[in-house]
């Protein structure tokens, strides 16, 4: 089986909640949308366990972009130049010191592992499976196009961007995205997996205190924690 799931933003024990809701075993996949880390305590723990399952397939998400050029410039010992410091900056007022504070508590070649698994972090995904075809971003394709390819699209239109999420991008594809909770894209949506105009929005805001969403996406069940 195939799942999603996006937007951990730290909350470790619920991610671990999900992986034995779900019974993810080796012959499974798990798409990790993004987003794993900051604002919550337990990123740094999430992407340690995440390392050791070569089953699970991480995405980067905004909050991984902003993280590692820092990180890794931290990680050096290297002064940060203006551009790293703008970006210290911005990561900071969005939750990046929980993420700080627990990596340098770790020892120097957990550090040099973690900046290597960010590293690793794709872009997309394309699924196809036999009726279906998904096409996975952390947050959205800005400047769409109809018959544009992916690797066509900057890292900021896949990462940064807002869906329009009244608006199907896809006749034959369904777009699965984490990055805008689902409370803010429709209130009937509270905590919920948005499913709707050929979109699988899958942040239900775990971090704002509703829910862990995952989605089987052979069968699209849904699973919540
Ligand atoms: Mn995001």
């Amino acid at each position: 089986m195939i799942y999603v799931m996006s937007d951990l933003h730290g909350c470790y024990d619920e991610y671990r909640t999900m992986l034995e809701k779900i019974n993810l075993n080796c012959n499974d996949k798990l798409y990790i949308l993004g987003d794993v880390i900051d604002r919550g305590e337990g990123g740094i723990k999430i992407l340690l366990d995440m390392m050791t399952r070569p089953n699970i397939i991480p995405l980067r998400g905004n909050h991984e972009l902003m993280a590692l050029p820092v990180l890794t410039k931290l990680n050096a010992e290297e002064n940060l130049d203006h551009t790293t410091m703008k970006l210290w900056q911005e990561w900071m007022v969005n939750g990046g010191n929980a993420t700080k504070k627990d990596f340098i508590l770790q020892n120097y070649s957990k550090r040099k592992r973690i900046l290597d698994y960010l590293e690793t972090f794709s872009l997309y995904e394309i699924i196809k499976l036999e009726e279906k075809e998904f096409v996975l971003v952390h947050a959205g394709l800005s400047n769409f196009s109809q018959d544009k390819k992916l690797s066509d699209y900057s890292t900021e239109d896949i990462i940064c961007g807002r869906c329009n999420y009244q608006k199907a991008y896809f006749d034959d594809k369904i777009l699965v995205t984490g990055h805008t909770p689902t409370f803010t894209i429709d209130k009937n949506y509270h905590g919920r997996i948005y499913s709707k105009n050929n979109h699988i929005a899958i942040d239900c805001g775990a971090i704002y205190g509703y829910t862990l969403g995952c989605i089987c996406l052979n069968t699209l069940e849904e699973f919540y924690v």
